[in-house]
C-alpha cells in the first residue's frame, strides 16, 4: 500500500511525482461525473468511478471514455464497499457527485433522499478518515440550501433550504466542514448553482422544455406540461463547472466557494429562448399542471460568484443563450431532424 502524506500546503508530494494522480468519483454516470472524468483524464489522472448497478445499462454518459477508467460496483447506501475502495486505491482526489439529485422527488421519498445525498457523504468521509486520510475530498453542495433566503446568494448567505433534498445537503455541506475542522481533512464544498447539458436528464426543466418543445414542434406531441413558470435560477453550462471543482482541490488549503454565472432568468424565460431557436411559439403548446408545483418552492437563486473569480480565478464563460443552443443544437443532432 502507498502511504501518502497529509499535507495541504506543500503541492504534490515527491510520492505523487512518481506515479500518476488518482481520482475516484461517485456519480460518474451522471452529467457532472461525466464532464469531470472527461476533464481528468485530459489532466492525465487515474480515474476510479463508484457505479450502481441497475437493470439497465446507465453508462451512456460515460460511453466515449469506459474503456480509460475504472469502474467500481458501490453505493453510497453502503460503507464496507467504500471503505475497500478507499483502502484498495489511496486516491489523491475524491469527488462525491452522487446523490438523490431531484427535488421534486425528494418531497416524494425524503428518507431515502437523506439517507444517500447526506448519510451517504458520512459513509464516504468516514471510509476517507479511516482509511485514506490524506485524500482531498470535493461535496458537491447546493444552491438549493439557500431556499427563500433572497438572492443574491454568496458563501456567506444564511442557508434555509426549503426541501428534503436542500436539507440533506446542507447536512452533508456542514459535514464537510466539521471532517475539515475536527480531523484536518482537506475538504471543499462547491456550492454550484444551477447547471445543465446535454447531457442533463430528462426530468429538470430545462431538458424537459427542450426535448418537449421540440416534440411538439414535431407533432409528436400536442401539449407541454409544466409547473411555476416563475421561479428564477442561475443556470450555467456545466462542461465548465467541472474545472472548479479541480481547483479547489489545487490550493494550498480548503475551502467552500459559490459556483454560478450571476445571472438569473426564469422558466418563462427558458421556454422563450428555446422557442426562439426552433422557431414556435411556444404559448400554443404550453399547459400549467399543478401537479407539478413543489410543496414548498424556492423562487429566485442567484449566484455571487466572485469568491471562486478572485481565488480560483475560475468564471463561467457560457452566456443563457449559448447554453440554451448548446442544449437545441444537441437534441436536434440526436434526433438527425
Ligand atoms: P445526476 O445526473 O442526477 O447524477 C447523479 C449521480 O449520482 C448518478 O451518477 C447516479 O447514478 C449517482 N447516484 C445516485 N444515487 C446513488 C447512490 N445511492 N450511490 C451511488 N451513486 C448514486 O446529477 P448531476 O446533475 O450530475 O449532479 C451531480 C451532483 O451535483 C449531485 O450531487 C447533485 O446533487 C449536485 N448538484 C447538481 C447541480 C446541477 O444543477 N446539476 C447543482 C447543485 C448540486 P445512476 O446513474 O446509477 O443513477
Ligand atoms: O427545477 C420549476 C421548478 O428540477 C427548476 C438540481 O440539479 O438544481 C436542480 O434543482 C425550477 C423549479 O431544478 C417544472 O419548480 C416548473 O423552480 O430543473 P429543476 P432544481 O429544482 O432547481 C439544484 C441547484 C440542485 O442542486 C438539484 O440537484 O423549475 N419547474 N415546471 C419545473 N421543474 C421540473 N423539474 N419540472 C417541471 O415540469
Amino acid at each position: 500500500m502507498v502511504v501518502k502524506e497529509v499535507n495541504f500546503s506543500a503541492g504534490f508530494s515527491i510520492e505523487s511525482t512518481l506515479r500518476k494522480r488518482v481520482a475516484l468519483i461517485t456519480g460518474v454516470t451522471g452529467q457532472v461525473g461525466s464532464f469531470l472524468a472527461e476533464f481528468l483524464l485530459g489532466k492525465g489522472y487515474e480515474i476510479h468511478g463508484l457505479i450502481r448497478r441497475g437493470a439497465l445499462d446507465n453508462t451512456k454518459n460515460i460511453a466515449a471514455i469506459k474503456d480509460k477508467i475504472f469502474l467500481h460496483y458501490g453505493d453510497l447506501q453502503n460503507s464496507n464497499p467504500l471503505c475497500n475502495l478507499l483502502y484498495e486505491i489511496q486516491p489523491d482526489e475524491v469527488y462525491n457527485l452522487a446523490a438523490q439529485s431531484d427535488v421534486r422527488i425528494s418531497f416524494d421519498i425524503p428518507e431515502y433522499t437523506f439517507d444517500i445525498t447526506a448519510c451517504g457523504v458520512i459513509r464516504l468521509l468516514e471510509a476517507i478518515r479511516k482509511f485514506s486520510p490524506g485524500t482531498k475530498v470535493f461535496q458537491a453542495s447546493s444552491s438549493e440550501m439557500y431556499g427563500d433566503y433572497p438572492p443574491p446568494q454568496s458563501e456567506s448567505t444564511p442557508m434555509r433550504p426549503q426541501s428534503p433534498y436542500g436539507v440533506a445537503k446542507y447536512a452533508a455541506y456542514r459535514i464537510m466542514q466539521i471532517y475539515r475542522e475536527g480531523y484536518g481533512i482537506f475538504c471543499c464544498n462547491g456550492i454550484l448553482f444551477n447547471n445543465e447539458s446535454e447531457r442533463r436528464g430528462d426530468n429538470f426543466v430545462t431538458q424537459k422544455i427542450v426535448k418537449g418543445l421540440l416534440d411538439c414542434k414535431m407533432g409528436l406531441k400536442k401539449n407541454l406540461y409544466l409547473g411555476n413558470l416563475n421561479a428564477k435560477r442561475d443556470w450555467g453550462y456545466t462542461k465548465e463547472y467541472v474545472s472548479s471543482m479541480w481547483l479547489m482541490l489545487q490550493k494550498d488549503s480548503p475551502d467552500d466557494y459559490v459556483i454560478g454565472t450571476g445571472y438569473a432568468h426564469s422558466i418563462t424565460d427558458f421556454l422563450k429562448e428555446v422557442a426562439t431557436c426552433i422557431t414556435i411559439n411556444w404559448e400554443n403548446y404550453v399547459r400549467i399542471d399543478q401537479d407539478l408545483y413543489r410543496p414548498n418552492e424556492v423562487n429566485y437563486l442567484l449566484a455571487d460568484p466572485r469568491k471562486a473569480k478572485a481565488r480560483l480565478g475560475w468564471e463561467a464563460k457560457t452566456s443563457f443563450q449559448e447554453l440554451v443552443k448548446i442544449m437545441v443544437d444537441s437534441e436536434i443532432n440526436r434526433r438527425g431532424v
